[in-house]
Formats: structure tokens, C-alpha cells, sequence
């Protein structure tokens, strides 16, 4: 196989993500998206203050750093000052389902043509690794070393019984725990982009995502984690597809 990189990413960048990290790998998807649909020069993407910002060096194109928990808010901003901007939020579940949690909704709720690109690493991973509303239960975080208490500490966010019944675009879930699923997470990536094009209105697209450093795993066994384990947990599929089958 010959390996390329896509037009887009800025091959130079220092990348500060961790050896085994997936927000390198799903950068890399928008990337090959954006490449394929010809948007390159409209892309506009919304950081959060979190590990995703890495996407800013790392990528060659317009980058608005937003405020933590506030790129989905932003990009729905960017995206009506600039309708025919294509305006990426990549957030983490931390960002957006916990500080950014009204924003999500509400943006989800006025449909907002934008992608919401979420990467649910199930931990706060920029500052250390605390839980998140995405940690599964009983998951060893920095602030709950014994795991995660549903009693104590309420159920995990699971995005599609929350926006399951929205008028929205798109929803789907992915994750990049292997070759097959990297494939497949992209064309979720690439279709939600297309239906930004074709005014379509919110997508949002999660992604399971290893976080070795702060899972206190290594790569390699990240990934078996995420397959035996988070991926048992959240659903994968295409969950709302307003212009196609879902
Ligand atoms: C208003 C505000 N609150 C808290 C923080 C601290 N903070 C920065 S990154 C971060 C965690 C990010 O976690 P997540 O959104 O899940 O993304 P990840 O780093 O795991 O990709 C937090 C709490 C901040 N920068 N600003
Ligand atoms: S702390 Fe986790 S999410 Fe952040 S760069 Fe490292 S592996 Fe990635």
C-alpha cells in the first residue's frame, strides 16, 4: 500500500498528541474528506482547549480556537457569518457533553448546518485524566480511582439516546480501533460533511477514540480496551440519516 499524505495536513507541524492517541487518526479522516470533496480552501475548524487543539498546527486550515466546552456554539457562529464556510467543531466529550452540554443540545435543537466532530476518549484527557460524563461505569479515572459509582456519580452520556429523537441531519457513531473501523468512521465523516454541503443542517459524529496515556494503558492494549469494553458499552452505526437510509 502506498501511503500519502492528504492534502491539508501540514506535514511539518510538531504533533504534540501521545504515541497511540486517536486524534491524530481522525484529523487524518477529515483531511481525506476534505481532500476527496474538493473543500479544502472552505474548511474552517472549531478547537476546543483540549487535546483536539493539536488539529491547529497540525492541519493547514483556517483554525478558530474557541473557548472550552464552546467550539460547537462557535462553529454554529462561524457558520452563519460564513454560510459557505464548511466549519468542523472537534471537541472532546468532555467539551461537549459536560461544560459544552447546553450548547450541543441547543444547537442540535435550532439545527444548526454545521459537524459537530466529537472525540469521546471517555476522560477530561488534556488536564489528567478525571472523569468525564462519558466514563463508562466502574472506569478507574483520576478523580474516581475506584471507578466510576453510577449510583453515586449518575450513568454515562450516551449521545444517541440523547439526540435520537432530534430533527437533525445526521448521527452516527464510529471509532478507530482498527484498519476496518478507520475506514468506516471516514466515510461517516465524509457523508456528514457532504450534508453540510448539500444544507442538510447538524450532524454530529462520535468517535471512539484510545487515550493510553491517561487510561494508564498502552497502545496496543488501548484498542483491545476499547473493543472488549467501551465499544460493548456505546453503540456503533449510523443513527440518523435525514437524506438517506439509517
Ligand atoms: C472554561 C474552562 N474550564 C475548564 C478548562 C480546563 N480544561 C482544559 S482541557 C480540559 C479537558 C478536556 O477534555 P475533553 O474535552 O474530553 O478533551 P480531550 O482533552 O480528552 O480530548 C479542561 C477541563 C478550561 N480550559 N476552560
Ligand atoms: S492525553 Fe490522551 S487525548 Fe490527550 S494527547 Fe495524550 S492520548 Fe491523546
Amino acid at each position: 500500500m502506498k501511503y500519502s499524505v492528504p492534502k491539508g495536513i501540514n506535514r511539518e507541524a510538531h504533533i504534540g498528541w501521545c504515541p497511540g492517541c486517536g486524534h491524530g487518526i481522525i484529523v487524518r479522516l477529515v483531511a481525506e474528506a476534505a481532500a476527496e470533496l474538493g473543500i479544502n480552501d472552505r474548511i474552517i475548524m472549531v478547537e476546543d482547549v483540549a487535546c483536539g487543539e493539536f488539529a491547529q498546527t497540525v492541519t493547514q486550515y483556517n483554525n478558530i480556537g474557541g473557548a472550552h466546552g464552546r467550539p460547537i456554539i462557535t462553529a454554529a457562529g462561524a457558520k452563519r457569518a460564513r454560510p459557505d464556510a464548511i466549519v468542523i467543531a472537534h471537541p472532546g466529550d468532555g467539551s461537549a457533553y459536560s461544560i459544552g452540554i447546553e450548547s450541543t443540545m441547543h444547537c442540535a435543537l435550532r439545527n444548526e448546518n454545521i459537524l459537530a466532530l466529537v472525540v469521546n476518549n471517555g476522560v477530561f484527557g488534556m488536564t489528567g485524566g478525571q472523569m468525564s460524563p462519558a466514563s463508562l461505569p466502574g472506569q478507574k479515572t483520576t478523580s474516581s480511582p475506584k471507578g466510576r459509582d453510577i449510583n453515586k456519580n449518575g450513568s454515562p452520556f450516551d449521545v444517541v439516546k440523547a439526540l435520537g429523537q432530534f430533527d437533525i441531519a445526521y448521527l452516527a457513531r464510529g471509532t478507530v480501533s482498527s484498519p476496518a473501523q478507520v475506514i468506516k468512521s471516514g466515510k461517516m465523516i465524509k457523508k456528514a460533511l457532504q450534508k453540510q454541503m448539500d444544507g442538510e443542517g447538524f450532524c454530529l459524529v462520535e468517535i471512539l477514540s484510545p487515550c493510553p496515556t491517561n487510561w494508564n494503558l498502552s497502545p496496543v492494549n488501548a484498542l483491545k480496551y476499547m473493543k472488549d469494553v467501551q465499544e460493548k458499552y456505546y453503540q456503533l452505526g449510523e443513527f440518523i440519516d435525514k437524506g438517506g437510509k439509517a
